[in-house]
């Protein structure tokens, strides 16, 4: 796919030789990428650098580059969902493996490290609000990795298709996908971490159980995902970007690990106590482990 020239209208650059939705050119994007998805808690991990060196700000995407200790670090907001996601991971991609001058893609391609430090709701009663979750898989319930190309092994195929006869989504227009986190970065986060597979739904409320005013078409999908078991993987979490960030960064080659503190505990019908502070811990905690490895 080398030497393809992207047309502006596909790639769109700024006259400020930014990317359009993200709004930073190449040199203001390190190796390492923190996605959050509220634009607020941005600050409150860079406040954590010791040095900022870029700050930039478009709708809700914010990004502060910087340093902790000896590491580069850029964190950057997504908003909420896979939607944004796709902006997000293609724009992130195209700064580091697009020459935004010629319009082609480099023969040379730079693998990101994606680390999410997001919020989710819990599903399971022994894993109580503000414990930190560690993403093995996403089943993703949107649908924004059935309009990419995208393989998947032996291993995943087994664990999504135990996963889909389980929640018995078959006849109700929910097509589940599978996709996996970088265990090489899974293997740096494990005390005071949870591991499990993380569900991704399409909103926060109806997709995730919520009955308002609505009624729910999937009336018992919180004990269907609780309830799922396959070779000792069980479903932790559910949240709204971890699919998308996984699939996008496997198929770009990137290395990604999401880790989500539980605001809310589903089976117990419980809400964390001070979110703030619990999300607090993750990121001063995750950014020790980051630093150090
Ligand atoms: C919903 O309240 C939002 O919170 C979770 C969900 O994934 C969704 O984006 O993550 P963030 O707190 O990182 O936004
Ligand atoms: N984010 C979600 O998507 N769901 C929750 O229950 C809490 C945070």
């Amino acid at each position: 796919m080398s030497g393809r020239h992207i047309e502006p209208s596909e790639l769109i650059i700024t006259e400020r030789g930014t990317i359009y939705h993200i709004d930073i050119a190449p040199e203001h994007l390190a190796p390492t990428v923190i996605t959050v998805g509220s634009p607020d808690r941005v600050k409150e991990v860079s406040k954590y650098f010791d040095k900022i060196e870029h700050r930039a700000q478009h709708r809700e995407f914010i990004t502060h580059t910087g340093y902790v200790a000896n590491r580069r670090i850029s964190v950057i907001s997504t908003g909420i969902g896979v939607g944004n996601i796709d902006i997000v991971l293609n724009e992130i991609d195209a700064l580091m493996n697009i020459d935004l001058a010629t319009r082609t893609i480099n023969e040379h391609k730079t693998s990101l490290s994606i680390i999410r430090l997001g919020t989710c709701g819990t599903l399971q009663a022994d894993v109580p609000v503000d414990s930190m979750i560690v993403s093995t898989y996403a089943m993703g319930l949107d649908n924004l990795m059935l309009f990419y190309d995208m393989e998947v092994n032996a291993a995943q195929q087994e664990l999504l298709a135990a996963f889909a006869q389980h929640i018995a989504t078959t006849g109700k227009n929910i097509h589940p996908y599978i996709c996996e986190g970088a265990a090489e970065l899974r293997s740096h986060f494990t005390d005071g971490y949870v591991h499990g597979i993380t569900v991704t739904c399409p909103g926060f409320y109806g997709p995730q159980g919520r009955t308002l005013r609505l009624q729910p078409a999937f009336p018992h999908i919180l004990d269907a995902l609780a309830s799922f078991g396959h070779k000792g993987h069980r479903v932790a979490n559910f949240e709204m970007e971890t699919s998308a960030i996984y699939g996008m960064g496997a198929l770009l080659g990137h290395k990604c690990l999401s880790i989500s503190t539980a605001v809310a505990n589903r089976a117990t019908k419980t809400f964390s106590a001070d979110t703030d502070r619990a999300v607090d811990n993750m990121i001063r905690q995750s950014l020790q482990v980051i630093a150090d490895n």
